[in-house]
């Protein structure tokens, strides 16, 4: 596979993606999120993936301080049993949704058995379901990498937030940036793909986002995302306030015109479904946090936000794509674009 079957991506200096964070120029914006379009369709055509979200356990050991889960939090959890999240990722599969994204807290349950009933739920949704799946289960041990690697699990999500080290260590508390880092080259280097991640609006400068824009090309991420921090009740940034989404478009516009080839979510967990369109229109290829109505399953960012209300799901998300002129893709054309990924790594 040749390199030229992805777009190569404009190199931004610090100082050009700096001057865009900080522009209040409407006009300048707008061309900058028509470019970015234009990028994406270049690349897409007028196709949008689709994941449906699996957040199995709510458990977690860590006290990150933007997080509703954080382990201080006095909230109710679950933890659901293999058979629930088989029967709920087959749901979401049977709505048309391209791949499984398995999340869960740092639950010391499953570090306890080694993520062997994880192991057991991929190799069913990977063999019986005939579907790629991401795992997002924290920082894990390269022992436990190396396990998902050898079962081709597709994709693993490890979120930086930031890569201001000193911001890093006020928001995920007690825990190691290089530590962190190093699982997600390490899982790249095993032949997983990688994303990363960037939460806009705790308390970082433009400079902070325009060197997480440029260390997510470095490492090879190949989804790269941006979401907005949304306070949590009874956390420690309870009163901070939710930004506005100019940066949060700004960054995923910059995202596509530098790395076209990358797979950015619009992820419904920010602003529920009404957050759909901005985000596409900005240049994200790819629809996240999609959960079944009243399956007792959460969200992140926005835990219960549209979820019961059936506003999360394939339906809805269809509806307001084909409004746009854009379509849904199938499962045989994520898995393409997911083979294409694999072979551009190589020439990156
Ligand atoms: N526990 C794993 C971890 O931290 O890597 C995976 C799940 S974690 C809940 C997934 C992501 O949700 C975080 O990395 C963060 O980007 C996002 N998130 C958590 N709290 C958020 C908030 N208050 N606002 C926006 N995003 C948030
Ligand atoms: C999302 N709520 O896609 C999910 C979550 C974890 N890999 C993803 C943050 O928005
Ligand atoms: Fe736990 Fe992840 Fe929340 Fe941090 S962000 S407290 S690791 S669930």
């Amino acid at each position: 596979m040749k390199k030229e079957i992805f777009p190569s991506g404009e190199k931004l200096s610090k100082e050009q993606i700096v001057h865009y964070l900080n522009c209040d120029d409407d006009i300048e914006l707008q061309k900058l999120f028509d470019l970015a379009k234009k990028v994406r369709n270049s690349v897409c055509g007028n196709k949008i993936y689709s994941y449906g979200f699996v957040y199995f356990t709510t458990y977690c050991r860590n006290d990150c301080n933007f997080c509703y889960f954080r382990a201080s939090n006095k909230i109710e959890r679950y933890r659901k049993s293999k058979e629930e999240v088989l029967e709920i990722s087959k749901a979401l599969i049977d709505d048309g949704v391209n791949l499984i994204d398995l999340t869960m807290g740092e639950d010391p349950e499953y570090h306890k058995e080694e993520f062997q009933s994880v192991l057991e739920i991929i190799d069913v949704i990977k063999g019986e379901y005939e579907t790629p799946v991401m795992i997002s289960p924290g920082v894990i041990s390269n022992e436990i990498i190396d396990r998902f690697a050898e079962r081709n699990t597709d994709w693993y999500a490890l979120y930086q937030e930031t890569h201001n080290k000193e911001l890093f260590s006020k928001m995920r508390i007690r825990q190691s940036f290089e530590e962190r880092m190093d699982s997600k080259t390490y899982a790249r280097d095993k032949g997983m793909l990688i994303e990363e991640g960037l939460l806009a609006g705790i308390g970082e400068s433009p400079e902070d986002i325009a060197d997480s824009l440029l260390i997510m090309g470095d490492i090879k991420a190949s989804q790269m995302r941006v979401m907005s921090f949304i306070p949590q009740e009874g956390s420690p940034m309870e009163n901070f306030k939710t930004p506005t989404r100019r940066g949060e478009l700004t960054i995923i516009a910059l995202m596509r015109i530098m790395y076209p080839h990358v797979l950015i979510p619009a992820s419904l967990d920010v602003d529920g479904i009404s957050g759909l369109k901005d985000r596409i229109n900005a240049g994200a290829n790819l629809v996240t946090s999609i959960i079944p109505p009243k399956s007792g399953f959460m969200g992140v960012a926005h835990s219960t936000m549209d979820v019961d209300e059936g506003g999360r799901t394939i339906a809805e998300v269809k509806v307001i794509l084909n409004d746009m002129g854009l379509e849904l893709a199938t499962k045989e054309e994520y898995v393409e674009y997911e083979k294409q990924l694999r072979s551009y790594q190589r020439y990156i």
